[in-house]
């Protein structure tokens, strides 16, 4: 049975990370089942995904430490790269990703929602890179991604020191966008999917991948890159429903993908 639930409702779909007994921490089985799963999403039909943990007090408590115990530098580097490869997958996905972040984000789980758009969390949510201190240095991303999203002096002090930071302090710093009760959690991601699902799935993913790769660009060539998916989108059928019914003043738009 895979460890990675997934969902469709209408146009938006949950992936739900399902090693509960573990915390949700990812071995070797979760990987692999996280990549076959974004692999079965029919992003013709989806236009936003979530991810979340299962249970109320996990998202993911890091990769599988029991795993990780005994890999050589070689295993340790081929670990890391199979972790790297599908968060690079879900970081490039080409519709947007939710982390709906519902409980300990440790390690590999802070690495994991840090590759998602959009970070949503409950107020139980634990944030951390606790690497350090088991002796070695996050392996999927996180020393990149932490200083990019938040200020890179915080994210050298929660890398360093181990110390971990709670949902409303990852408010304050940016890593996460809101803080919801547990309960109202996954609704908040499900209405913030299905509203970024009801705007043109073509100008949504064009807006994303300028947004991502123009950030690892010089700024002239950054605009250059928006140019051009901006043209991209002229004389598509999105572009034409969505501006007549601004025009003609109505309400129900009939985009397609
Ligand atoms: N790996 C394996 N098992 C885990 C993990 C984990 N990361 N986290 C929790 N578990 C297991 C526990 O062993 C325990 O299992 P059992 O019931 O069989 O003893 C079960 O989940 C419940 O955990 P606890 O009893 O510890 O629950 P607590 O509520 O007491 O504590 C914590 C919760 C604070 C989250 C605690 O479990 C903890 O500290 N977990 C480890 C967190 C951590 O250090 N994560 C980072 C791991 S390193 C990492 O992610 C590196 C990523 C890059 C790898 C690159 C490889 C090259």
């Amino acid at each position: 049975m895979s460890t990675v639930l997934y969902e469709v409702k209408g146009n938006i779909a949950i992936l739900t990370i399902s090693r509960e007994k573990a915390l949700n921490a990812l071995n070797s089985e979760v990987l692999n089942d996280l990549d076959a799963a974004l692999d079965a999403v029919d992003v013709n039909a989806v236009r936003a995904l979530i991810i979340t943990g299962a249970g109320k007090k996990s998202f993911v408590a890091g990769a599988d430490i029991g795993e990780m115990s005994t890999l050589t530098p070689e295993e340790g580097e081929a670990f890391g790269k199979k972790g790297n490869d599908v968060f690079r997958k879900i970081e490039t996905f080409p519709i947007p990703v939710i982390a709906a972040v519902n409980g300990f984000a440790l390690g590999g789980g802070n690495e994991i929602c840090m590759s998602c758009d959009i970070r949503i969390c409950s107020d139980n949510a634990i944030f951390g890179q606790p690497e350090a201190g088991l002796g070695i240095t996050p392996g999927f991303g996180g020393t990149q991604r932490l200083a990019r999203i938040i200020a890179p002096g915080l994210a050298k002090e929660i890398i360093y020191s181990t110390k971990n930071i709670d949902a409303a302090k990852a408010k304050e710093v940016g890593l996460v966008n809101e803080v919801y009760t547990q309960d109202e959690l996954l609704p908040a991601a499900e209405k913030l999917a299905n509203k970024i699902a009801k705007n043109a799935p073509i100008a949504v993913r064009a807006c994303k991948k300028a947004i991502n790769e123009g950030l690892d660009l010089p700024m002239d060539e950054a605009i250059v890159l928006e140019e051009k998916l901006f043209g991209s989108c002229f004389k598509t059928h999105d572009q034409i429903e969505g501006m007549d019914a601004f025009l003609t003043k109505r309400k129900e738009k009939n985009f397609i993908n």
